[in-house]
């Protein structure tokens, strides 16, 4: 690996499986299935194939907060889709979702199912279906729509610029990192801006655009992203921390960043959830281990 001050890309870039960084065995410049695999499908109407990243984490919120509002409807399996291990280049999750990434949904309520892949798409599909979360009327609509898409089109800034660069890649390149710090803390501005004027994202009331935008920039505030927080001085953002710190507090909420989680406490980590009573038995799990 030369420094990056001394790259000349060639004519014609080729693929090299060793570039090092922490995702290049599952890294690829080819789209499609690699291997046979069939997903499994639970008993609810709702089944979810995803990994407590922050997009995954988006929809479990979501249907979490579903199921508080008493949407029984909501009712979902979350299956684990270990992306590390390529689970993601699957014959049945490449059928949900083409571009191989988490979180994918399937809907079997109707007469047909319906596939929707991309977090944000999900999140408006179950706000649209239970009525909730998505204001109806047309200016609310718009601004909570507008900060949804916001958040699609900027978090990869924090997370394939920013984070990629400052935790994952193999060498630090100052330029890289410089660029995408000041993209980062402009777009925390942003929110602090509009949280100084809006109790949350996109006016009065908690929104799906607070569920898209909270695993992100929230964790980047909470300091739960890339050992970061001291870098980025989140503490010059205290809008975003007190919102950031109200939504950390909804039941839903910690109930939605446990599900499909494989890092961290392992009393926080709910692999696979089929009922609402796998959050009680994984308390009583961590109470026996404690007894131990
Ligand atoms: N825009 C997509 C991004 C999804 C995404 O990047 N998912 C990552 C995990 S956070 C993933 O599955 N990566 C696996 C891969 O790139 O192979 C969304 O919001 O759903």
């Amino acid at each position: 690996m030369t420094n990056s001050s001394e790259y000349l890309p060639p004519k014609v870039w080729t693929w090299h499986t060793e570039n090092g960084g922490k995702f290049a065995n599952i890294n690829r410049p080819i789209a499609g299935a690699t291997h046979d695999q069939d997903l499994p499908v639970g008993r609810h109407p709702l089944q979810l194939y995803s990994l407590a990243t922050p997009n995954g984490q988006k929809v479990t919120i979501l249907l979490e907060e579903l199921l508080a509002l008493g949407h029984t409807g909501a009712e979902y399996d979350a299956w684990l889709i270990h992306i590390g291990e390529g689970q993601q280049f699957g014959s049945g999750f490449v059928s949900v979702n083409p571009n191989s990434k988490i979180p994918a949904l399937m809907d079997y309520s109707g007469a047909k199912p319906i596939r929707i892949f991309e977090s944000g798409a999900i999140l408006q599909y179950l706000a649209e279906k239970f009525g909730a979360f998505l204001p109806t009327e047309p200016a609310a609509r718009a601004e909570c729509l507008s900060w949804l898409f916001w958040q699609m089109g900027s978090a990869p800034y924090l997370g394939g610029g920013f984070g990629h660069f400052y935790a994952y890649a193999p060498t630090k390149i100052e330029y890289a990192i410089d660029r995408f710090a000041m993209e980062t803390k402009r777009q925390l501005d942003v929110l602090d801006k509009q949280l100084a004027v809006s109790e949350y994202i996109a006016g009065s009331e908690y929104s799906i655009a607070d569920i898209a935008i909270w695993p992100w920039y929230g964790g980047l505030v909470k300091g739960r992203l890339y050992e970061a927080a001291e870098f980025l001085s989140v503490q010059d953002y205290p809008h975003v921390q007190r919102w950031a710190d109200a939504i950390d507090a909804r039941p839903a909420v910690q109930r939605g960043r446990m599900v499909n989680r494989v890092s961290g406490e392992l009393s926080g980590q709910l692999r696979e959830r089929h009922d609402a009573s796998d959050f009680a038995t994984r308390t009583q799990d961590k109470l026996a281990v404690a007894s131990e």
